[in-house]
């Protein structure tokens, strides 16, 4: 659900580019490597540049501070290819 709603096992998804996972117990960052879906969205288009990549889901609470236990996916590689 949307970021700031306050409700028992609930959050939104952020997205992890070329990172590591976040510190468990803070606030997840918001920069170009931390992705926040804060509006409840499930899907996005993201542009990157060509080359290997990793994505990786966590999802946070209404604070964006990761669930206990946290809730996240595998770390995935992709490869973006030239035009
Ligand atoms: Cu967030």
């Amino acid at each position: 659900c949307p970021k700031g709603i306050a409700f028992p096992n609930t959050g939104h998804h952020h997205l992890l580019i070329d990172t590591d996972l976040p510190a468990l117990d803070q606030e997840i960052p918001s920069d170009r490597q931390h992705l926040h879906f804060g509006a409840g969205e499930t899907d996005a288009r993201i542009e990157l540049p060509p080359g290997k990549h990793t994505l990786q889901l966590i999802l946070g609470d209404h604070n964006h501070v990761p669930h206990n236990p946290p809730v996240y996916s595998k770390k995935i590689t992709i490869t973006v290819l030239k035009d």
